[in-house]
């Protein structure tokens, strides 16, 4: 059976040509690059292609740093502790602001901040399910906020934020911004030169790079205490021998995203517009969020009666691959935070599957998709006692 990998919101296939690229570094060029020796020196070269591609893929200047790290949730622990350290433990801030939609490792790491004294204000988003400007006007004291953090993009619903306006307001107001922007690199443009974040994070692994590096942007000027101390790799902001195989793999991985992101938004498009038509075709079934609102490769819906968890289990007999929200709360087979903060009905957090594609899903996967879908949805409603008790 050839199995259908619906849930690149979680993670996606390693680019080829990435894996091409990054084979060198193991048996050949495997130097330090900080070593004096050629083994070390030669790494160079590649490394700055890297960089370059990377700046030109978010639209940095040559005088913004872009830290490369082990993932987005490094990247985002170090924004979030280094304002911490810097404006609340050393400065007269109190409050970080996000929303309640955030990935655990912005949401969790506020948690525990919480409990070392932060005050945390969590807002909640608008009908559309996003967080605009109005909303953050309300939890926002510019005397008392050191960062507001809100993500580009949702990583369960798709819905994008209006960023561009969020940092505006932001820097008008003379608070830091930062954008969780894992799940739009490689969707929609994302361009540094337009948007005026403070700090942005983005994670390899999501655009057809490899898992492990991730990659953190910090305008010029900023201050931010790293989060780990040691050698004097990346200018001091990162401490750790830089892993030259997927710093060159995610450098890659960045450009081939970028040129593709036409592709991304017509043809990935397609395809998730016909999956997703077929699903909102199903009797009680309901997608999350406007379209013109979300990326263009992800759909959270939900079977009315239908547990998220046992669809996707039969769903997976049948070679698909999909998830119930994050995989980062999945295990935990509750409705995660995100959900309950979208939906006010509990038997649709209890019910959602999200079905995310990447450039390199086909028409005739989304053909077998479809077809495993209506067949799990008939499946499990005829066994359900719960749907058959409602409907009759
Ligand atoms: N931020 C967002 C918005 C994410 O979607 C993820 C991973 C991360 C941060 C963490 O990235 P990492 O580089 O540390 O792995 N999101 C998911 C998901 O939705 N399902 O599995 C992982």
């Amino acid at each position: 059976m050839n199995r259908i990998y619906l849930d690149n919101n979680a993670t996606t296939v390693v680019d080829p040509r990435v894996k091409q690229a990054m084979e060198t570094y193991w048996l050949q060029q495997y130097g330090n690059p900080n070593s004096l020796h050629q083994f070390g020196t030669e790494t160079h070269p590649d490394m700055g292609i890297a960089i370059d591609r990377i700046y030109s893929g978010i639209g940095a200047s040559d005088d913004d740093d872009v830290i490369i790290n082990g993932c987005a949730t490094e990247g985002n622990n170090t924004v979030l502790k280094g304002i911490w350290t810097d404006y609340i433990l050393n400065g007269d801030k109190t409050r970080i602001v996000t929303s309640l939609v955030e990935h655990p490792s912005i949401a969790h790491t506020l948690d525990w901040l919480e409990t070392q004294g932060v005050e945390v204000v969590r807002l909640a988003p608008n009908a559309d399910g996003l967080i605009t400007p109005e909303v953050l006007a309300e939890g926002f004291e510019e005397d008392k906020t050191a960062l507001v953090s809100i993500m580009w993009a949702n990583n369960e619903t798709g819905l994008i934020n209006p960023v561009r306006e969020l940092a505006v307001f932001c820097r008008d107001n003379g608070v830091l911004f930062h954008t969780d922007a894992v799940q739009a690199v490689g969707k929609v443009p994302v361009n540094l030169k337009e948007v005026p974040a403070d700090f942005l994070t983005f994670s390899a692994h999501k655009f057809h790079g490899p898992k492990g590096v991730g990659g953190l942007f910090i305008r010029e000027g900023r201050n931010l205490t790293p989060l780990l101390h040691g050698g004097e790799q990346m200018g001091g902001r990162r401490a750790g021998t830089v892993n030259v195989a997927f710093m060159v793999g995610m450098g890659l991985a960045m450009e081939l995203a970028v040129e593709a992101l036409d592709f991304e938004d017509l043809k990935v498009r397609v395809l998730r517009d016909r999956l997703e038509d077929a699903i909102a075709s199903l009797p009680d079934t309901l997608v999350l969020g406007k379209r013109e609102h979300r990326t263009p490769n992800t759909i959270l819906a939900s079977f009315k009666g239908i547990e998220g968890e046992a669809f996707l289990w039969d769903l997976d007999r049948k070679g698909v691959a999909a998830s119930t929200g994050s995989a980062c709360s999945s295990e935990s087979l509750e409705a995660d935070a995100t959900l309950q903060a979208m939906v006010t009905d509990v038997d649709l957090a209890h019910t959602a599957v999200r079905f995310s594609l990447s450039r390199f899903t086909t028409d005739d996967e989304i053909d077998t998709a479809i077809d495993a879908v209506e067949a799990v949805v008939e499946r499990l409603r005829s066994i359900s006692s719960t749907y058959s008790n409602k409907n009759n």
